[in-house]
C-alpha cells in the first residue's frame, strides 16, 4: 500500500515540476529539443531518443503551444520516469530564448554535455550519439553537425531553401572569419564549459543568427568546433517557423556581431585555435 502511495505522489509531483527535479539518476548527456507546435513529431522524436543505445535525458522546451505538445509529453513523462523532463514556457519567443532557458536548467544540474536538436526528425537522433562520441575526445568542445562538410547534405528541401541556407553559410564565413562549412547548423554537441562560458544573458539573437551567435562567441572564446557530417532532411510533419525576419536578422545580426566583435577584446578571433575536422560517416 505504501509502495502504491509513493509512485502517485512522484507522479503528481512530475506534473507539477514538470519532472525538473530528479537528481538521483541521470545521463551525462541532455538532448534539448525546442518546440512549438510539434504534436505530430514530438512523441516520436523522445522514443527514437530512448531508443538509442547511449542514454541520454531529454528536456522539451516548450512556448506553451496552442496544438497540446506539452501535455503530451507530460503523458509520456510516466514512461520515461525522471528521464523526460519539460520546461513550459509562457508564450513563443522564438527558438534561441528557448534555448537559453533549457540551457539554464541543465547548468543548475549535473550535465556534462548539452546538445541542441529539433523536433521535426530534420536531425536524425541516430546521429546524436556520433555527436557525442565526438564531443568527448580530448580537445574538442563542440561537435557540430553539418550539412555541407561533403558538398550538400539536405534531402527535400525546395531548390530556395538550399540556396538560402548555402548562400547564409558562404555570407557568415565571409565576414566572420570562421572557418565552419555550416554555421547555421542547429544539430549541436556543447560539452558544459562552453555554456558556462558564454554570457548567456547576453545573447542577442533568436532564429537562425542565434546559432551563428553561439558558435562565434565559443570560437572568438577559443573553444574548438569539429564538423560530424550529417544528412539534413526536410520536415514530413508539422510546420515549418521560418520567417522573412528570421532571415532579416541573421543578415543584419552577422554585420553587427562582427562590428561589435572589432572593439571588444574580450571576443577577438583566435582562430589559430579553432578547427574543424571531417569525420566519414559510419
Ligand atoms: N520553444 C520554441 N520552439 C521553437 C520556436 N520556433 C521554432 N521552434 C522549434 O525549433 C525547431 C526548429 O524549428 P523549425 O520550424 O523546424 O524551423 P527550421 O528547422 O529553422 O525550419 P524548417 O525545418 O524549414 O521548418 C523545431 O523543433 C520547432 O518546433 C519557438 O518560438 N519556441
Ligand atoms: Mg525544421
Amino acid at each position: 500500500m505504501l509502495k502504491i502511495v509513493n509512485i502517485r505522489l512522484f507522479a503528481s509531483y512530475k506534473y507539477y515540476f514538470c519532472g525538473t527535479n530528479s537528481k538521483w539518476m541521470h545521463a551525462k548527456g541532455l538532448v534539448i529539443i525546442p518546440t512549438y507546435n510539434e504534436i505530430e513529431n514530438v512523441e516520436a522524436i523522445v522514443e527514437a531518443v530512448f531508443g538509442l543505445k547511449e542514454t541520454f535525458d531529454v528536456l522539451i522546451v516548450d512556448d506553451n503551444s496552442p496544438d497540446g505538445t506539452a501535455q503530451k509529453v507530460v503523458e509520456m513523462q510516466d514512461r520515461f520516469s525522471g528521464r523526460l523532463h519539460l520546461l513550459l514556457r509562457k508564450e513563443k519567443q522564438g527558438l534561441g530564448k528557448a534555448y537559453i532557458s533549457g540551457f539554464k536548467w541543465a547548468l543548475e544540474r549535473d550535465y556534462e554535455y548539452l546538445f541542441e536538436m529539433d523536433a521535426d526528425f530534420s536531425h536524425d537522433p541516430n546521429d546524436l550519439e556520433r555527436l557525442y562520441r565526438t564531443c568527448k575526445k580530448p580537445g574538442v568542445d563542440i561537435a557540430i553537425g553539418s550539412r555541407y562538410v561533403q558538398g550538400v547534405n539536405v534531402v527535400n528541401w525546395p531548390l530556395n531553401r538550399v540556396l538560402l541556407s548555402y548562400g547564409a553559410s558562404f555570407y557568415v564565413k565571409l565576414i566572420t572569419g570562421m572557418r565552419i562549412h555550416d554555421p547555421t547548423a542547429g544539430f549541436i554537441c556543447y560539452s558544459r564549459k562552453v555554456i558556462e562560458g558564454i554570457d548567456l544573458d547576453d545573447i542577442q539573437f533568436v532564429g537562425y543568427a542565434f546559432q551563428i551567435e553561439m558558435k562565434f562567441r565559443a570560437y572568438t572564446r577559443g573553444f574548438k568546433l569539429v564538423e560530424v557530417p550529417i544528412i539534413f532532411k526536410d520536415r514530413e510533419l508539422g510546420q515549418s517557423k521560418m520567417s522573412g525576419a528570421i532571415i532579416h536578422e541573421a543578415v543584419l545580426g552577422v554585420l553587427s556581431m562582427k562590428w561589435k566583435s572589432l572593439f571588444n577584446k574580450k571576443d577577438k578571433s583566435y582562430e589559430q585555435n579553432s578547427y574543424q575536422e571531417c569525420q566519414h560517416r559510419k
